[in-house]
């Protein structure tokens, strides 16, 4: 399986998270990717290929270009008017607020475009979201030109991102980049499936009206799990998108038992769907040791998810996603990898 990815990522590591009252280290942190390496070296997945440049009119076929005007220039803004501190988002449009007048004003412009107050911009957060939608574009492209899989190793990761907002540690929405890449270059349908801990919030947004993409998410019920406002089981899309989202909400100590009768399930709905090519938002954190996450698959759990994705026996990416049990990331990743290639 081709590997795609960068060392950019590091441009992108703020210094605090918003977190239980007290700005800490961010769980989403670039050891995470210097340990799903060195798994992946120790797994033999050694076909490496570095990213091309990213495709930002691509990229505008998800994301409104507003928002990634505000991406490009947000930190230079924040710089200009005078703040020393990491650009945190803090008040936002919400119920009894106007969410049609984009406010001039540095944080007037950061409230307007996300949706949580956890994740930070910094100098070169717009450096590293770009390359990690380029991986995810360069990986969309490799298996549309006839390779069977790749893995798309994304920092900062993108499910959360919306078309005009950021939040949970996602800028650029690099899964729904590499479906809109699919259909780009001809593809008929495709499916997006959620795998990781967190529902897919800005995914299912994104292709919450249309038909021709199938998004699948598993994920710690709204009631009980960030992002708490999207996720529920009665949310299946509108409009001419009406029955192409599916939600699988699971509660806390969810195991592999009940979480793997709901991979079934979206499967079933995947394969119906007939897709072209699957991207999989491939996150780890539903990791029985998870620190934010409260579900309970065990390391060889992961391998069984793969090689299930792999029985569809579908052109697949993997983007990957979230996953904050450092030290396991890489091992439960791998194991998904190579449980794919097994099949
Ligand atoms: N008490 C991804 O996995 N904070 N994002 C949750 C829990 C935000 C996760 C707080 C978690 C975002 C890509
Ligand atoms: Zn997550």
């Amino acid at each position: 399986m081709r590997v795609v990815l960068s060392d950019d990522h590091r441009s992108h590591f703020p210094a605090g998270e918003l977190y239980d009252g007290a700005l800490v280290r961010p769980f989403e942190c670039p050891e995470r990717w210097d340990h799903v390496v060195a798994a992946l070296d120790a797994a033999g997945l050694d076909d490496r290929t570095a990213p091309g440049p990213v495709d930002l009119d691509r990229v505008r076929r998800v994301h409104d270009p507003v928002y990634v005007e505000f991406l490009e220039d947000i930190w230079d803004a924040w710089v200009a008017a005078g703040h020393d501190g990491e650009a945190i988002p803090m008040n936002f449009p919400v119920r009894g607020l106007r969410d049609d007048r984009i406010p001039v004003d540095p944080e007037g412009r950061l409230g307007y475009h996300a949706f949580a107050s956890e994740t930070a911009i910094t100098a070169g957060t717009w450096h590293a979201a770009q390359a990690s939608a380029a991986i995810a574009q360069t990986a969309q492209g490799l298996v549309a030109g006839g390779e069977p899989a790749a893995f798309a190793l994304c920092r900062p990761p993108g499910h959360h991102a919306s078309a005009d907002q950021f939040g949970g540690y996602c800028f650029l929405n690099n899964a729904a980049i590499a479906a809109e890449g699919f259909l780009a270059d001809g593809a008929e349908r495709v499916a997006v499936l959620d795998v990781d801990f967190h529902h897919g919030n800005g995914t299912q947004a994104i292709f919450w009206e249309r038909p021709e993409v199938l998004f699948a998410s598993l994920h710690g019920h709204p009631e009980d799990a960030f992002p708490h406002f999207l996720g529920w089981e009665d949310e299946v899309g509108a409009g001419a998108g009406e029955g192409t989202t599916r939600n699988y909400p699971m509660r806390p100590g969810t195991g592999f038992d009940v979480w793997s009768a709901a991979l079934d399930d979206a499967c079933g709905h995947v394969a119906a769907h007939r897709p072209d090519a699957l991207v999989v938002s491939l996150g780890v954190d539903a990791f029985e040791e998870d620190p934010i996450s409260f579900f309970r698959l065990t390391s060889d759990d992961f391998s069984a998810v793969g090689r299930r994705i792999g029985a569809l026996g579908l052109p697949t990416v993997f983007v990957m996603e979230g996953g904050y049990a450092v030290a396991e990331i890489g091992t439960n990743v791998a194991n998904v990898l190579t449980g794919h290639l097994s099949t």
